[in-house]
């Protein structure tokens, strides 16, 4: 049966940008899952199945419905162990988590304001207003000025990669020969930076750009898929 993918989208529902709907849309690709996918504004996520939700992702598989992108993850690797693995066996499951924590904190806590107000601009005027709103009040200021002083904190993100990068040089994914779970963890992040923004994050010679290149060439160049902005 083909499992529905609630997926973020802006003002143009071919352009998912949520970092953690692509970790899901990886996973899903990664399984050889057969998925579809219903694109939900941020004032739709509440409506979603019923009231069942919060957040996006959320997945229905049959009878089962499962949110949180790491939930799913865990899912689809228990529901289906015969496809190839996220987590490459229990210790993956538990490693990842660090790699999830540690790309909230350090890719997010850069990316999330470096393009905020980008966010704001991909969105439809119900949306921008929600959305506008509820980061104020979270980050204590206004979108446009958080989102500026992002220049002044770029040298210091791309040096905080730093163990990612020495990574790299010995190993083409956080998997190891091929991609896990883990990599579409991080990978997401740069992704929803990709989609809103026409901002770098990094240098074009970063090898960790160069990995995410590779990610984005996975299953088909399904990250390719959405056009960068
Ligand atoms: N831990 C959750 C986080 C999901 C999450 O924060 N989703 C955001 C979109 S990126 C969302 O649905 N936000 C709804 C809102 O802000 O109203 C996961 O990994 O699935």
């Amino acid at each position: 049966m083909t499992i529905r993918l609630y997926e973020l989208v802006g003002s143009d529902p071919r352009r998912p940008f949520s970092p953690h709907c692509w970790k899901v849309t990886w996973a899903l690709a990664h399984k050889g899952l057969d998925f579809e996918t219903v694109p939900v504004p941020f004032t739709g996520v509440a409506g979603i199945e019923g009231g069942a939700t919060k957040t996006v992702p959320v997945i229905r598989d049959g009878e089962k419905l499962v949110i949180d992108s790491y939930d799913i993850a865990l899912y689809l690797d228990e529901t289906y162990p015969d496809r190839p693995s996220l987590f490459g066996g229990e210790g993956g499951k538990a490693l990842s988590r660090f790699v999830e924590r540690w790309t909230q904190i350090t890719i997010h806590g850069f990316l999330g304001g470096a393009v905020l107000h980008d966010i704001h601009e991909c969105l439809a005027p119900a949306d921008q207003a929600y959305f506008r709103e509820s980061r104020e009040k979270r980050v204590g200021g206004r979108l446009e000025d958080i989102q500026a002083g992002r220049d002044g904190r770029r040298e210091a993100f791309r040096k905080s990669l730093e163990p990612l990068r020495r990574m790299l040089d010995g190993q083409p994914f956080l998997g190891g020969q091929g991609p896990l779970f883990a990599d579409y963890i991080v990978a997401g992040a740069f992704q929803w930076a990709r989609i809103v923004s026409a901002y770098e994050p990094l240098a074009g010679d970063d090898p960790i750009a160069e990995w995410f290149g590779r990610i984005l060439d996975l299953h088909d160049g399904l990250g390719r898929r959405v056009a960068a902005a």
